[in-house]
């Protein structure tokens, strides 16, 4: 049975739009705080293949989502690339800032490979999950993972980045390049495991001057693209480059990409009609209504049926937080599938 997932991104509009949810495993799941606490860290989470299995399936089992997004993360491929990622409990990942001469340092032949558990964890939720499920497999967009690679920990500033970038200008293309080139085998490597789609989140979008958004995230992504089908995989490839604004359509135009998810801010309806003709978009529930619910969250989720048309997914405009009730997100997806749902 083809997947919802798969139709839509093949082009069809569906009465009942696909449902799945960023960061829909992890953080808010009780079975998932469970597996959470038999892993010695984060990172040694991500690379056991039985646990991020199992709690790659969990949302599905839970909510019944049309989709499952395996779990990993997007600061896998700089350890690949030889950088040392950790994790400290409420400050998120740290890393050492890296400098213009580390960057000539890493280590892109292999880097895909380094990260090898993550394959088995693909292969594994392929092989458990019922084939009207499609599985999500992912990377980080070039930039937003080299924001973290040169300011060092979570929710970067950008303005280190983007100094860096205007500053520095070979050895950011350097480092672009060695992500893009690594991020293509880590995909194409997903894919070949199993994974039905590929998304790559471009989560630190915004604030980019239209020249910066080009050479940092258009030209980079375009060749993770070229890469990914140089290789024979024609598997479909949604794009989100969150807070790009107006830049998110030159982004669809641009870079090769199959469908594309649009953050909270984004107008459904005026971006269809900016976009390539067709093209499948995701999106856009405000997370804060998710964590707020009753009537806040049922006007939020009927405002974004009502004003997407042509080829869509339902999702958020960003994650689910941990402090988001099941019971809520039980509701939107009845809300979804049969016109309302018990909000709390
Ligand atoms: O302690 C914990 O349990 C860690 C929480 C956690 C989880 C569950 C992190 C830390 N990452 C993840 C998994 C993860 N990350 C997935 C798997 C699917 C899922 O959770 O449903 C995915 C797709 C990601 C991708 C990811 N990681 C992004 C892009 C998407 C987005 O949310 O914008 C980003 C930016 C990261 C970096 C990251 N990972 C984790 C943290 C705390 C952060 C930093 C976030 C920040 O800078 O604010």
């Amino acid at each position: 049975m083809t997947s919802s997932l798969l139709k839509v991104l093949s082009g069809e509009r569906l009465d009942i739009p696909p449902i799945w949810m960023m960061r829909q495993a992890g953080r808010h799941l009780p079975e998932y705080l469970e597996v959470r606490a038999t892993a010695k860290n984060f990172i040694d989470f991500c690379f056991s293949p039985d646990k991020a299995a199992e709690v790659t399936l969990q949302p599905i089992r839970r909510y019944d989502m049309d989709a499952a997004i395996l779990f990993a993360d997007i600061l896998l491929i700089p350890i690949g690339l030889g950088r040392d990622v950790w994790f400290v409990k409420g400050k998120g990942p740290q890393l050492n800032p890296i400098t213009v001469s580390d960057i000539a340092k890493l280590t892109i032949e292999g880097a895909a490979e380094r990260v090898s558990p993550v394959y088995e964890t693909v292969s594994k939720v392929r092989a458990k999950l019922d084939p009207s499920k499609a599985l999500i497999g992912f990377c980080g967009g070039p930039w937003t993972v080299a924001t973290y690679m040169i300011e060092g920990q979570g929710s970067p500033k950008k303005e280190i980045a983007k100094r860096f970038a205007y500053e520095n200008p070979e050895a950011m293309d350097d480092l672009l390049q060695a992500l893009a080139i690594s991020s293509a085998d880590y995909l194409i490597h997903q894919a070949n495991a199993g994974a039905d789609v590929l998304k790559i989140f471009e989560s630190w979008a915004e604030g980019l001057s239209p020249d910066l958004f080009e050479r940092l995230v258009i030209k980079p992504t375009r060749q993770i693209i070229d890469l990914v089908r140089d290789a024979g995989i024609t598997k479909p490839i949604i794009g989100f480059p969150r807070g790009g604004g107006l830049k998110a359509v030159i982004y669809a135009q641009n870079t090769g990409i199959t469908a594309i998810a649009a953050g909270t801010d984004m107008p459904m309806d005026s971006f269809r009609k900016l976009l390539p003709k067709d093209m499948p978009y995701q999106g856009n529930l405000d997370p804060l209504a998710l964590r707020i619910g009753g009537d806040v969250l049922r006007q939020a989720v009927q405002t974004v049926l009502e004003t997407s048309t042509g080829p869509h997914i339902f999702n958020l405009g960003h994650g689910v937080t941990p402090d988001v009730k099941i019971e809520n997100v039980h509701a939107v997806i009845n809300h979804i599938r049969t016109g309302d749902g018990d909000y709390v």
